[in-house]
C-alpha cells in the first residue's frame, strides 16, 4: 500500500440556505443526482494511474476533480473512505520499459513516486487506500475463482495461451454505462486496445480476467496458470475489497466510461449480485496540441515540469479549477498566468487585517461547488469579494480569517 502526506482541511462553520447533499452527474443516468450517503462515510473508487511517464495536466484534473468531491463530503461532515489503484503492471509500462531498457518495476516506481510529489505538491488529500495491482494479485486471484464459479467464465481454445475470460456480453444491463449499442461497443474495444477479434471468443465483448505469460513478461504462479490479470478486474478486485459492495462513485477520467467502467460494471455485479457503484462520475479531458493529452502520444505538460520551472503548484491548482470538470479544455501557456494573477489578487486582500463579510460568499461557494461541482462559479464567488473588499473600507475582521478557511477547505487552495 502506498501513499502521501497528508493534508489538513480546516472546518467551516455551516451556511445558511445551501443544499444539503452534493450533487453530480451520473454517466449512467445521465442527469445530476444527490451523491453520497446523507450521514456516515461516504465511499469512492477513483482508477489511478499507469504509472509509465510523468503526470500530466490531464492527470491531475481528474484528481482534482475528485478531490474536490472529498473536499465537499467531508464540509457535509460526511467521514470519506477514498480507495485508488495505480496499475502498477500492465501492457503500455511493459512495452515503455522494453523501449527504453529499463526494469518495468523500477519504471514504475519512479513515477509512482513523481505523481506522489506532484499531489502533495497540488495538495490532493490522499486515498485511505492507495493500492498496487502488483500487490493485489493474490487478491485477483481469489475474485477470479470466486467468479468462475458462475457460468461466465472461461478458458480459451488457445493451447499455447489458455488465457481466462469473462462473458461480459452476458451480464444484465451491460452497456447502460455508457449508452453504446453492441456494434458500436465491439468497434470502440477494438480501436482502444481491446481484443474483439480474437479467435476462440464466445462473444466479441468478453474481457479478459487473466492472462498466461508470454514470453520476457512478468507472470506470477497461481491456481490460474501463471501468468498475470487482466485490466478491469484488478479494479473491481481493488475497490469492492477496500470499499464493500455498492458503494457511492466510482470515477475517472471520460475515456475511461468505455470499455473500462463498462467492463467493471459487469465484473462487480457479476460478483456481488448488486450493483458496484451508486453512481459512475467522469471528468473531461484535456487537450494540448488539439488532441487528449496522453502518454502515448506524448503531448503532454507535466505537473513537474511547470514546478521545476518555479510554477507555484497553488496557481497550477487554480488553473485546473477555472474550468467546469465535466468540459474538455484544451491547455494554453496564459491559462497558468491568469492564474497567477487570480492568486495574487487574492492574497493581496487576504493579507489585510479587515474584509468585507464573508458568509454570503462563503455559502454561494457551497452553492456552486454541491451542484454538480461548479468550480468556476466558486472561483468567481471569491473573485467578487476579493473585488469588494479591496474597492471598499471594511471592518469585519474575522472575514479575511472566515474566507481562507474556505478557499483552503472548499477548493484546496492555501493561500
Ligand atoms: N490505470 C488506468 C486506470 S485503472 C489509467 O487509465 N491510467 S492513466 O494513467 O492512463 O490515467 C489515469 C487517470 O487520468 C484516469 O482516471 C484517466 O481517465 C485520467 N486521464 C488520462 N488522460 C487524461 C486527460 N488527457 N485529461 C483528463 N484526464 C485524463
Ligand atoms: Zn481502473
Amino acid at each position: 500500500m502506498y501513499s502521501w502526506a497528508p493534508v489538513s482541511v480546516p472546518a467551516v462553520p455551516p451556511s445558511e440556505d445551501v443544499p444539503g447533499r452534493l450533487s453530480l452527474f451520473d454517466t449512467s443516468l445521465r442527469a445530476v443526482t444527490p451523491v453520497g450517503p446523507e450521514s456516515g462515510e461516504a465511499r469512492m473508487y477513483v482508477c489511478g494511474i499507469t504509472p509509465y511517464d510523468a503526470t500530466h495536466l490531464g492527470h491531475a484534473n481528474t484528481y482534482l476533480t475528485f478531490d474536490l468531491v472529498q473536499r465537499a463530503w467531508l464540509d457535509l461532515g460526511l467521514g470519506v473512505n477514498y480507495s485508488q489503484n495505480v496499475t502498477d503492471v500492465d501492457d503500455p509500462l511493459l512495452e515503455r520499459a522494453a523501449q527504453t531498457g529499463q526494469d518495468w518495476d523500477e519504471l514504475a516506481s519512479d513515477q509512482i513516486e513523481l505523481f506522489r510529489t506532484d499531489m502533495e505538491a497540488l495538495r490532493v488529500i490522499p486515498p485511505r487506500h492507495y493500492v498496487g495491482a502488483v500487490e493485489s494479485i493474490g487478491l485477483v486471484v481469489r475474485y477470479i475463482e470466486r467468479l468462475a464459479e458462475t457460468d461466465l467464465v472461461y478458458q480459451i481454445d488457445d493451447p499455447e495461451h489458455p488465457d481466462w475470460y469473462f462473458r461480459t456480453a452476458q451480464v444484465p444491463g451491460f452497456g447502460a454505462v455508457s449508452g453504446l449499442d453492441e456494434q458500436r461497443m465491439i468497434d470502440v474495444f477494438r480501436d482502444n486496445g481491446g481484443d474483439p477479434d480474437r479467435p476462440g471468443k464466445r462473444h466479441p465483448l468478453d474481457s479478459l480476467l487473466w492472462q498466461f505469460a508470454r514470453r520476457g513478461e512478468p507472470a506470477w504462479e497461481s491456481s490460474l496458470g501463471a501468468g498475470r490479470p487482466g485490466w478491469h478486474v484488478e479494479c473491481v478486485a481493488i475497490s469492492l475489497q477496500h470499499l464493500g459492495p455498492h458503494f457511492d462513485l466510482q470515477g475517472g477520467g471520460r475515456d475511461l466510461i468505455f470499455p473500462h467502467h463498462e467492463m467493471c460494471a459487469a465484473q462487480a455485479l457479476a460478483f456481488t449480485g448488486e450493483p458496484m457503484a451508486d453512481a459512475c462520475v467522469h471528468s473531461g479531458l484535456v487537450a494540448l496540441d488539439g488532441e487528449k493529452m496522453s502518454k502515448s502520444k506524448g503531448n503532454l505538460e507535466l505537473v513537474s515540469r511547470l514546478r521545476k520551472a518555479g510554477a507555484d503548484p497553488m496557481a497550477i491548482r487554480l488553473a485546473l479549477l477555472a474550468h467546469h470538470y465535466r468540459s474538455d479544455w484544451e491547455w494554453r501557456p496564459e491559462m497558468l498566468d491568469e492564474a497567477v494573477a487570480r492568486l495574487e489578487r487574492w492574497r493581496s486582500v487576504l493579507n489585510d487585517a479587515t474584509a468585507v463579510p464573508a458568509a454570503e460568499t462563503i455559502a454561494a461557494m457551497r452553492t456552486a461547488i454541491r451542484n454538480d461541482l461548479d468550480a468556476p462559479a466558486a472561483l468567481a464567488a471569491v473573485d467578487a469579494w476579493v473585488a469588494a473588499s479591496s474597492a471598499m473600507t471594511s471592518d469585519d475582521v474575522d472575514a479575511v480569517g472566515e474566507m481562507v478557511a474556505a478557499i483552503d477547505a472548499l477548493l484546496g487552495v492555501r493561500l
